[in-house]
């Protein structure tokens, strides 16, 4: 198999007879999804000739799968392309064909061989409760903190991973947690959503693995390419929130005629994601734009914060500004102060309600 751990991006493209040219190619493509100036090419190729594939282990504790299942849909890039070109996807439960023993110590290989440069992926939220959900015979924090101990980053993909998401809903009776709850010595950059925009998992994985950097994170320690605006801002029904044109149940008129869906609990002004922007599906549609409220999937406490379907007290008068956010990159070197940056922020994210969380992002905003 040409899959050599050492072996760069390039050579695995080499090996699989991709042409000089057409490396070329992808790397300005790659430059383009990442979010940076056409002037970067140079240094992505160069990333690209360079760095060695770095291994990935993507751990599932108490999540539905979506993220995962999301994930397959991710057009650029898509998951094919990750795993073949950019990355070592050494243990995945759902996507590898190993099982069992053999599945954990390929695991355990990786984490040896590897220590301190795979990237750790955790969908799901971590039990702590005594006696909760355990793997192999193991508790989950136990193979959580094991995994982390030698990753240079980890990502929380879904509201689980990053804030609880469902698991955690009242009366959490597992005990569960988001992962930076429980790993504070590493940068955890939380990709939340139930579940989130496909390509915002894989572009924030790609970032790091190709660039060998994390991206530019806000409060929640969300990407700020990806998180920066509010679904308000970019949203297609805005014009009649601004109008003042409101459906008021499911159905009526003013559903019909397309108008904002603010008194059916849209918790769009107060949610920050990219849904507009990028959609789902390849850009087919995303949520408000096929009809429902957004639910405010990528906050923290979603579940908890209110009914889905009531409308808020009253409008928001001063509609978020929307601003282009730019890539700029941090080193993983500087992981340390973002790890540091983790208590803080979780703090934040604890006490924050959908309708506060918005207001740790303004600084965000010109
Ligand atoms: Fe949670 Fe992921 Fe929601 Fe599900 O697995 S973010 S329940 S869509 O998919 O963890
Ligand atoms: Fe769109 Fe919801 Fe804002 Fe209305 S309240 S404009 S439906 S995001
Ligand atoms: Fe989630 Fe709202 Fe987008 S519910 S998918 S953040 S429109």
């Amino acid at each position: 198999m040409f899959q050599n751990k050492n072996d760069t991006i390039y050579e695995v493209l080499e090996k699989r007879g991709i042409s000089r040219r057409d490396f070329f190619k992808i790397a300005t493509a790659t430059t383009a999804m990442l979010g940076l100036e056409f002037t970067q090419v140079g240094h992505v190729i160069a990333q690209m000739e360079t760095k060695p594939r770095v291994p990935v282990i993507w751990l599932h504790f108490q999540d539905c799968t979506g993220c995962s299942e999301a994930i397959t849909r991710s057009y650029n890039p898509s998951l094919e392309r990750l795993i073949l070109n950019d990355v070592s996807l050494d243990y995945h439960e759902t996507l590898m064909a190993a099982a069992g023993h053999q599945a954990e110590a390929a695991k355990q290989a990786t984490m040896q061989a590897y220590a301190g440069q795979y990237v750790l992926v955790v969908e799901g939220s971590v039990p702590t409760g005594f006696g909760m959900t355990s793997i192999g015979g193991r508790a989950a924090v136990d193979i959580l903190k094991e995994a982390a101990d030698g990753a240079m980053a980890i990502i929380s993909v879904g509201n689980c991973a990053a804030f609880g998401g469902i698991p955690a809903a009242k009366p959490n009776p597992t005990n569960a947690h988001g992962v930076w709850d429980l790993v504070t010595d590493k940068p955890v950059i939380n990709v939340p959503g139930c579940p989130p925009i496909p390509e915002v998992m894989t572009n924030t994985i790609a970032h790091i693995l190709i660039l060998g950097t994390l991206p530019e994170l806000d409060k929640l320690n969300r990407p700020k390419m990806f998180y920066a605006q509010t679904v308000h801002d970019r949203c297609v029904r805005r014009g009649f929130y601004d109008a003042g044109l409101y459906a008021n149940s499911f159905g009526d008129e003013g559903y019909k005629a397309g108008y904002c869906l603010f008194k059916l609990g849209c918790k769009g002004p107060t949610t920050y994601n990219t849904c507009p922007s990028i959609k789902w599906n390849d850009g087919t549609s995303w949520p408000v734009e096929a009809g429902h409220p957004c639910l405010g999937c990528s906050e923290p406490q979603f579940w908890d914060a209110g009914g889905f379907y009531q409308g808020q007290s009253s409008l928001i008068d001063t509609p978020s500004l929307a601003v282009a956010a730019g890539a700029a990159a941090v080193g993983v070197v500087a992981g340390a102060g973002i790890a540091a940056a983790n208590a803080a922020n979780k703090r934040r994210a604890e006490h924050a309600t959908p309708a506060q969380a918005p207001a740790d992002n303004e600084e965000d905003k010109s």
